[in-house]
């Protein structure tokens, strides 16, 4: 199941206790204080995996809490410090205050960390409190508490080019034939449910493509499976605008190509300020008349480059 939207708890781990001890030992008169300082509590750290795509797991586990720092010693012995939490994420993941919706970080690359909640420092033992006016201190530190906080995880998957379309347009026949990614292909709409990544090899150059959920007209105002999934092509570097170009399946894909524009506007205005192209599928089942002219002249119309040239390039397209 894909989850991109999870909340959790976390809490870093508290300092331990500063120690009061003094020394005494035979032959060593006045030994002096010699308490401990307490070990720093563990961090509780978010960390992206690349293998991970999905914040299912977090979905069951909402609460993190990292291991406290162990109490000073006698004999100046430093408590030993909480191991960190490490909690494991896709790459994408971005990480907000619950109460707040203010962003804290994000994860974007396999490996990058991101601290969520840091460990109390440990506490003084009566050793730090040695001074020439005060010769036997009596008084050691409580560990500090470590952070808590309630926060919102969202996935924004990591892709370079966003297939977009209404649903049954091909996008994931286009996504299965292009990569190895093997998303589900039936003759019904909403055939896909969750965004499906493939990596696709092209001469020397790889790049991820993301089959995103169709869209239909509406999905603004909730019909369809809505605009959820879009938030998923707002980290693409360009979108591929996939249009249904039979002609025999009953649809207009000039019309379906402006629905799905319009809909994209609602939901972000800078997505469409990206590179776009447009896949013109099912041209093995042409119909009369043929619809493509007319959806070549409005892609161009809108700016929908042929070639990968943002149209804002400033220069001439060599295609
Ligand atoms: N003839 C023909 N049929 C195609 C082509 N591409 C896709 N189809 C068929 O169109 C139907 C829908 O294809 P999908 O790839 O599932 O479409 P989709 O855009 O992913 O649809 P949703 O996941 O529902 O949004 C399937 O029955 C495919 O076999 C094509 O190039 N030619
Ligand atoms: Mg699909």
């Amino acid at each position: 199941m894909f989850v991109d939207r999870v909340k959790i708890f976390v809490k870093g781990g508290d300092g331990g206790r500063g120690c009061v001890s003094f020394r005494r030992e035979a032959y060593v008169p006045r030994g002096g204080p010699d308490g401990g300082v307490g070990g720093k509590g563990g961090d509780v750290v978010l960390q992206a995996i690349s293998h991970h795509n999905t914040l299912l797991p977090l979905r069951y586990h909402t609460e993190h809490r990292a291991e406290r720092g162990e109490h000073g010693g006698p004999g100046n012995r430093t408590g030993r410090s909480g191991a960190d939490l490490v909690v494991t994420v896709p790459p994408g993941t971005i990480a907000r205050h619950e109460a707040t919706g203010e962003a804290l970080g994000e994860v974007l690359h396999d490996g990058d960390r991101l601290v969520l909640a840091k460990g109390g420092r440990g506490g003084r033992g009566n050793r730090s409190f040695l001074s020439n006016s005060n010769r036997a201190p009596r008084e050691a530190e409580p560990g500090e508490t470590g952070e808590e906080r309630w926060l919102r995880l969202e996935l924004r998957l990591i892709a370079d080019v966003g297939l977009l379309g209404m649903p049954n347009a091909g996008k994931s026949t286009l996504l299965s034939r292009i990569s190895a990614a093997r998303p589900k292909i039936a003759d019904y709409p909403f055939t896909t449910l969750s965004p499906v990544l493939g990596v696709v090899e092209a001469g020397d150059t790889t790049f991820v493509a993301a089959d995103i959920p169709g869209i239909i007209e509406g999905a603004h105002a909730g019909a369809g499976l809505g605009l959820e999934f879009l938030r998923h092509v707002q980290r693409t570097r360009a979108l591929l605008l996939v249009v249904d170009a039979s002609g025999t399946s009953g649809r207009d894909p000039v019309a379906d190509l402006q629905a799905v524009r319009e809909e994209v506007v609602r939901f972000d205005p800078a997505l469409l300020q990206r590179p776009q192209m447009v896949a013109a599928t099912k041209r093995d089942a042409v119909g009369a008349p043929d619809p493509l002219p007319a959806l070549r002249r409005a892609a161009e119309a809108w700016g929908c480059a042929r070639c990968p040239c943002p149209p804002s390039a400033g220069r001439a397209c060599p295609s």
